[in-house]
């Protein structure tokens, strides 16, 4: 059994940085339906989430806030990640996503004013980070179904920025190396703090 299992705590410590391998490729899907430690490692992630936007657990466990983690992040090469956030209603979303897979999406882009930032990195990288505006995700949930998601605004934002982990991708691989805030046309900035 792998140590990430229901009652196991994650915290910083378990969270793998860049420049470790694991973050810059490709993660394998896992098979569905699936088993008992996947489900389990995943809930596991989601408490993570939970845990790190909670004041008093968030400082006894010196964890960083956090809405979204991908498989990877804690070192296994599974295709599978949680997002645990609020939407710019004020609506709060729980996401233990399977073989995520984006099948359409939107033209239009979209970006965070103060830019993004990530658990796996410990430095401040400045610039927009150009996302769909609105995506449609077909994935498979803890029970082993298929399910269609069809999402826009921030919640877009967390699931590309952790879909990107799944495929080995970091967010500043996106940011316009020659001018950082350089963006494409129609692309509207999204004024929202978690
Ligand atoms: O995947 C991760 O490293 C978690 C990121 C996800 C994320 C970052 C920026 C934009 C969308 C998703 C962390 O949540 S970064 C810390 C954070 C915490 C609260 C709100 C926004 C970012
Ligand atoms: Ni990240």
């Amino acid at each position: 059994m792998s140590k990430f299992h229901s009652q196991y705590l994650i915290t910083m410590k378990d969270i793998v940085r860049e420049g470790n391998l694991i973050l810059h490729q490709a993660t394998q899907e896992v098979r569905i339906p699936p088993s008992q430690e996947d489900k389990e490692t995943l809930t596991c992630m989601l408490n993570f989430l939970k845990n790190s936007q909670d004041p008093v657990m968030a400082k006894k466990y010196k964890l960083r806030a956090g809405v979204g983690l991908s498989a990877n992040q804690i070192g296994l090469n599974k295709r599978m990640f949680a997002a645990y956030l609020k939407d710019e209603k004020g609506n709060e979303h729980e996401y233990t996503l399977i073989n995520p897979k984006i099948i359409s999406h939107s033209i239009s882009t979209i970006y965070l004013p103060q830019g993004e930032g990530c658990l796996s990195v410990d430095r401040k990288v400045s610039g927009f980070v150009p996302r769909y505006e609105r995506i449609k995700v077909k994935a498979f949930n803890l029970s082993g179904e298929e399910i269609l998601l069809k999402l826009k605004g921030y919640p877009s934002i967390v699931i590309q920025h952790e879909i990107d982990h799944l495929n080995g991708i970091m967010f500043y691989d996106r940011i316009n190396q020659e001018n950082p805030f350089q963006l494409p046309e129609n692309s509207k900035s999204l004024h929202f703090t978690n």
